[in-house]
């Protein structure tokens, strides 16, 4: 059968249709149309073994450590930690957060992270502090707790912010012997997460509150393994 090449028209950029005799190498143009094939159920199960098999691999190796922005290899337990101390920060000196509504009187701050969890004021805000037990919509002071969600329970078996290892974060603040937080003391108010070892190292004393400003301020190898957050002042430790 003599077969004439299909000509190709410049103007319209079409091939003419083609000849169903015409054999382009060796399979009819009409049976491209009719059967595409697809995946066997043999070629998806290895696929499958492959996906599962790379999971497997890749996923413990996610969980044990992962690449920070300084170059150092963060476990699983210290990113939890560092953003659960993030978010316990902003429901401290956020938007709306205890700051907002009750830093005009220092004492009335909570003590520890607990308090932050319940809908109901600290005891020492009821009992120092009658009048802020209830919040103010219109001057927006007063409890307006909780203002977190708890992730655990301490050693009481009462809800609160536990850490990427268990243990629950505490909140250090100066009270200075007398029982009572003034705003210069309320200033050094900070969060601290006892770390890979289980045990708060930073020392509460107060002549340790200040980080990084004097002879007595608190520098890293005080703290230890600790991860701590300064709710105000900046964090000046050496
Ligand atoms: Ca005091
Ligand atoms: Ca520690």
């Amino acid at each position: 059968m003599n077969v004439h090449p299909p000509e190709f028209d410049v103007r319209h950029c079409q091939l003419p249709p083609p000849d169903p005799g015409v054999k382009i190498a060796g399979i009819r143009r009409a049976s491209i149309r009719g059967t595409v094939r697809g995946f066997s159920l043999l070629e998806l199960v290895v696929v499958m073994m492959v996906l599962v098999a790379t999971a497997i691999i890749v996923l413990p190796m996610l969980k044990t450590t992962v690449a920070t922005s300084d170059g150092r290899q963060a476990t699983a337990s210290e990113i939890t930690t560092r953003t659960t101390l993030e978010v316990l920060r902003q429901a401290m000196v956020g938007d709306q957060g205890v700051m907002e509504n009750l830093a005009h009187e220092p004492d009335a701050l909570p003590r520890e992270v607990s308090e932050l969890v319940d809908p109901q004021p600290p005891g020492h805000l009821q009992r120092n502090k009658p009048q802020l037990a209830r919040f103010d919509s219109i001057y927006r002071i007063g409890w307006r707790g909780p203002y977190i969600q708890p992730t655990g329970k301490n050693a009481e078996g009462q809800p609160t912010i536990i850490d990427g290892w268990g243990h629950e974060i505490e909140m250090q603040v100066d009270f200075d012997d007398d029982g009572q937080v003034n705003a210069e003391e309320s200033r050094y108010m900070r969060l601290v997460s006892a770390g890979p070892n289980g045990r708060i190292d930073t020392p509460q004393d107060p002549a340790n509150m200040e980080p990084g400003h004097h002879d007595q301020a608190l520098t890293m190898s005080d703290c230890g393994d600790d991860l701590v957050v300064f709710l105000q002042v900046p964090d000046s430790r050496q």
